[in-house]
């Protein structure tokens, strides 16, 4: 197959409500979708990315706009100059550029929905999906008071989902939880993700989480420190889950091997793709630590790839693969929806979904044009 062009286009989707985390509060989504044309031996294709940054380089140190940057100055020109056997091969050749693994995630993504969609392969099969639909979580933003927190939790309850995620801070953390399993009861699947808030002098505070019988604490320190991580896991009961910190399978199995962390969040952006996403899934089957999908605020079309991912068979706890509902109104792809806490996972070719015409003409806030 052959690149033969390459759009950029930013998009921007209000949230159904502010979602705030221990980096801030977000209200819209200003997203950079990637989307590629090519030609083979299947004929003509087009496929879809979505790049996951965040337009503030606060949850990593990737943004949009670098995003866009690297893509049009770097990635797409070495893509369009390079022999392009697959999707497979996208990031052999994007390897000599450091990091930008959001970059070349949605770049990766849309080369191989293009290939899929040209071979008629769904993204589940070719990743190795073993469910046709996933049971899900909802991660439930920080709120200015307790009682509004227990409202949330308990529409998201009402609506099906199978396992809560509370986001923590410092000052957020205990009261919140001892308020949820107060109302709701032990039998609620119950996390929290802290987003690298805390620091290991904070240990004995997240301790005080240990009674409340929760499957994980995601990300408390810092993204580099792992080996703060294996310290703090020696202090608590409450598994260690690491999101931030995890870049590749090689990270991943570092950290099993340290002790740094019990259970492993993955989300194909942040680690360079679905290929290395899936390898990261295998390392974990293969050390028999519980892995499971993070979430991003994805549109539909991000959203299908990850349900795919989230069907592989090591995928043993539910993931942050919510409904379109969740975060969207009105989604750029038909919506996901909620049925007994699952979604399906989709079957047409590639990512199975597209983007509806007029909605994508709607949200769009500028496009660009790379031609190959
Ligand atoms: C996490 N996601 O697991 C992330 C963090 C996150 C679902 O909790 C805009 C774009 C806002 C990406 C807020 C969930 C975001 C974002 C939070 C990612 O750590
Ligand atoms: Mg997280």
């Amino acid at each position: 197959m052959k690149l033969t062009g390459v759009e950029l286009r930013r998009v921007a989707m209000p949230l159904v409500a502010p979602f705030r985390t221990s980096f801030g509060t977000e209200t819209m989504r200003d997203i950079l979708l990637v989307r590629v044309a090519t030609d083979g031996a299947n004929g003509a294709a087009e496929g879809w990315g979505e790049c996951v940054a965040m337009s503030g380089p606060l949850y990593s140190s990737e943004y949009a706009d670098a995003a866009a940057d690297v893509l049009r100055r770097f990635l797409v020109p070495a893509l369009a100059a390079a022999p392009l056997p697959g999707a497979h091969a996208v990031a052999g050749v994007l390897a000599p550029f450091k990091g930008h693994r959001m970059a070349k995630a949605a770049l990766e993504t849309a080369v191989l929905d293009a290939e899929l969609r040209a071979e008629g392969r769904s993204f589940g099969r070719e990743l190795g999906a073993v469910h046709d639909r996933v049971p899900c979580g909802v991660s439930v933003g920080i709120m200015s008071s307790v009682p509004e927190l227990l409202d949330a939790v308990g529409g998201y309850l009402a609506e099906g989902y199978v396992r809560i995620k509370l986001k923590i801070e410092p000052g957020w953390d205990v009261e919140p939880v001892r308020a949820v399993r107060e109302r709701y009861g032990d039998d609620v699947l119950l996390q929290v993700d802290a987003n690298t808030a805390y620091t290991l002098g904070d240990a004995r505070q997240l301790a005080r989480l240990d009674p409340f019988d929760l499957l994980l604490i995601e990300q408390p320190l810092d993204e580099e420190d792992v080996l703060g991580h294996v310290e703090l896991a020696r202090q608590l009961r409450t598994p260690i889950c690491l999101d931030e910190s995890i870049t590749s399978a090689r990270d991943a199995a570092a950290a099993i091997r340290l002790g740094a962390c019990q259970v492993v969040n993955v989300k194909p952006g942040r680690v360079g793709g679905y290929l290395e996403a899936r390898r990261i899934h295998d390392v974990c089957v293969a050390h028999g630590v519980p892995v499971w999908c993070g979430g991003m605020l994805e549109t539909g079309l991000g959203r299908a790839a990850n349900l795919a991912l989230a069907a592989l068979p090591g995928f043993t706890l539910p993931g942050d693969t919510s409904a379109s509902g969740r975060y969207y109104a009105v989604d750029l792809t038909e919506p996901f929806v909620l049925d007994d806490g699952h979604l399906p996972v989709p079957t047409g070719p590639g990512l199975g979904v597209v983007p509806v015409p007029e909605r994508l003409a709607e949200i769009t806030t500028a496009t660009e044009w790379l031609a190959c």
